[in-house]
């Protein structure tokens, strides 16, 4: 059976001020204080999963025994189909230390020299982690296809070379409310509300 969240504080362990943008807007309208993660002064973990829900529960199994508080975190990337997946759960670590999108933006494009399909897809996991131990785990993707040049400056990351299928703006070009109407991300915290909901 899943756990239920009955709180109304959660510290969300993540280092990525997109992401809490995001999650803020996302999960507002159902949690009353977010605590981040630089608040707390928390550590981030290293991650050395081979998965996504792997990272994603390393990474709030950290938070919460290091809070003593129920905590939130996102292991997400792009998934390109020609690239075997690539860059997947590496592709904060493609940005390098400096996360220079435009950098890693440009990889995935001189990878996909040559290459015809261009398709991708964005996957969120999200894990829900308790100072017990325990973990529940809620997933989102989104298909879509890479284009170049990157266009728009409304997201972060990877957005600006993700157009989502059906689409004809990239998530770079989409205001957040739209972006948050079929993201990877809101689609994992669809999963997570429910639960919430009870
Ligand atoms: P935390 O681990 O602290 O949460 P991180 O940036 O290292 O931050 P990840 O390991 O999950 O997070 O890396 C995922 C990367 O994938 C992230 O840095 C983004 O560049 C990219 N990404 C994830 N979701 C995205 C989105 O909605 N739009 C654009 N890029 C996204």
């Amino acid at each position: 059976m899943t756990r239920k969240f009955e709180g109304d504080e959660i510290v969300l362990a993540t280092h990525n001020q997109g992401k809490v943008r995001e999650i803020a807007d996302l999960l507002g309208p159902y949690v009353e204080t977010f605590i981040s993660a630089g608040e707390l002064g928390l550590s981030e973990p290293e991650e050395t999963g081979s998965t996504f829900t792997d990272n994603a529960i390393l990474k709030a199994q950290a938070a919460a025994q290091e809070s003593g508080k129920v905590s939130l975190a996102d292991d997400s990337g792009l998934a390109v189909k020609a690239l075997g997946g690539q860059p997947g759960i590496y592709s904060a670590r493609w940005a390098g230390e400096k996360k220079d999108f435009q950098m890693a933006m440009q990889k995935v494009q001189d990878e996909l020299s040559g290459l015809h399909d261009r398709s991708a897809a964005f996957v969120c996991v999200l894990a829900l982690a308790w100072p017990d131990g325990e973990v529940e785990v809620f997933k989102g993707r989104v298909e879509g296809a890479i284009v170049w040049p990157p266009r728009g400056d409304k997201g972060f990351g990877y957005d600006p070379i993700f157009m989502p299928q059906g689409h004809d703006v990239t998530f770079g070009e989409m205001d957040p409310a739209e972006k948050h109407k079929i993201s990877h991300r809101a689609q994992a915290f669809e999963k997570f509300v429910e639960i919430m909901k009870g």
